[in-house]
């Protein structure tokens, strides 16, 4: 009786004890769904009518990378791995029922239970880069390199359907054709169910698989797409552009930088866009596209910047710095890694910041800069950690492996 318990304390999570089983509380919406280990928190825009918080990159829509949940006060350990042949540096995700999802370079989707229990493995062509996105329905999203965009029943893996972005001649493996249509970014789930993903464009996918609009740029987009509360869609571009496009797929504006755009843009509660380029610098732009500010690191910002609650952006950068930038653009600290900074950085509930670095390290940072705790892995830490509502972390890393984490 793996589930057994005799009160809500025996489950793991925040299920609750019915008739000796532990299951996840009933929304009190009329999603149907069980609970989702996070919303966005206290004060942020109604969430979005489906998605859990957790069930994409960067948490919700607005890529503000802002969890509900409390880091651990001690470092915590390892409690279980999953080993993988290649790195992973997409985020994790965790599903309403209890599934942990990752993907790595070996090209496949694995899910495993809270305990790092084997559920089910989905094989793509190619690598995967992206972070893997869960609707409110269980249906599962994913992106590899061999260009296809994956819908996959949750609870056994099963492809529902797949769709081919771009008409990139070669499809698998490296060199310009074949990495143009890469589906790298993890899909953005919007309010009404539609993927947004990025490939030699920006694409609106409909939750049945069907193009809803693709808007053309001049390069590779990786930047996984947010989704403003009227519909426009931002996502940056290896053309060196971000662009703002509107719910019908027209572009309202383009912003250019100096350089590759990799970074994932997050949106301010006031509509202000953060995004990151590969010419060093952290931007900082209205909902109608005039810079509002731009902070200079001393190398890429490939991260996508967090949102504290207090409007504090949180940005590693490829100097090895994670900087506190205030709302006007100013430095308010930075905090040394041994290494480039890739992840992109969660603010738990109460400040604090937790960020992996290629220096093989998970960092938590208390709101002031100062160092809570760090912990070392087997390789660069590019993964996004996420938090779930036990406390428990989980995060990739280029040994291959996802890591929970948790303290005693
Ligand atoms: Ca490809
Ligand atoms: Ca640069
Ligand atoms: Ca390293």
């Amino acid at each position: 009786m793996p589930d057994g318990c005799g009160s809500d304390k025996d489950c793991k999570l925040d299920r609750v004890c019915e008739a000796n089983q532990c299951v996840w509380p009933q929304r009190p919406d009329s999603m149907g769904a069980g609970r989702p280990l996070a919303w966005s928190s206290p004060g942020d825009e109604a969430p979005p009518a489906g998605p859990p918080a957790q069930g994409m990159f960067r948490f919700d829509p607005r890529h503000r990378g802002r969890s509900p949940f409390l880091l651990p006060k001690q470092k915590p350990e390892v409690v279980w791995m999953v080993e993988t042949p290649a790195p992973v540096t997409s985020s994790p995700t965790v599903s309403a029922s209890g599934l942990v999802l990752g993907a790595g370079h070996h090209g496949k989707l694995f899910a495993v239970d809270l305990e790092g229990k084997p559920a089910w493995t989905f094989a793509a062509a190619d690598m995967m880069w992206s972070t893997p996105a869960i609707a409110a329905d269980g249906t599962v999203y994913v992106g590899s390199d061999d260009d296809n965009l994956y819908a996959l029943e949750g609870k056994t893996g099963k492809m529902l359907w797949k769709y081919r972005v771009g008409t990139c001649q070669q499809t698998v493996g490296i060199g310009p054709e074949a990495t143009r249509c890469d589906v790298d970014a993890g899909p953005t789930i919007g309010p009404d169910g539609a993927l947004y993903t990025g490939g030699d464009g920006i694409y609106a996918i409909n939750a049945n698989g069907t193009l809803r609009w693709r808007f053309a740029t001049g390069g590779h987009v990786g930047s996984s797409p947010a989704l403003a509360a009227d519909g426009t869609v931002y996502a940056g571009s290896q053309d060196n552009s971000i662009y703002a496009v509107g719910p019908d797929g027209k572009r309202q504006w383009e912003f250019r930088a100096r350089d590759d755009v990799e970074s994932s843009p997050a949106i301010e509660e006031d509509g202000t866009i953060y995004i990151g380029s590969d010419d060093n610098r952290l931007y900082a732009l209205s909902p109608q596209g005039q810079m509002l500010w731009a902070f200079t690191t001393a190398d890429d910002v490939r991260a996508s910047p967090a949102i504290g609650r207090d409007g504090t952006v949180y940005v590693g950068s490829f100097d090895g710095l994670l900087y506190a930038i205030r709302r006007d653009g100013t430095l308010l600290w930075a905090f040394r890694t041994g290494d480039r900074i890739q992840s992109s950085a969660l603010v738990d509930a109460s400040g604090v910041i937790l960020v992996g670095s290629q220096d093989d390290r998970l960092y938590a940072i208390e709101p002031d800069g100062k160092l809570r705790w760090s912990v070392e892995l087997g390789g660069d830490v590019d993964s996004s950690p996420i938090l779930a509502g036990d406390g428990t972390i989980f995060v990739g890393s280029d040994d291959g492996k996802m890591y929970a984490l948790r303290a005693k």
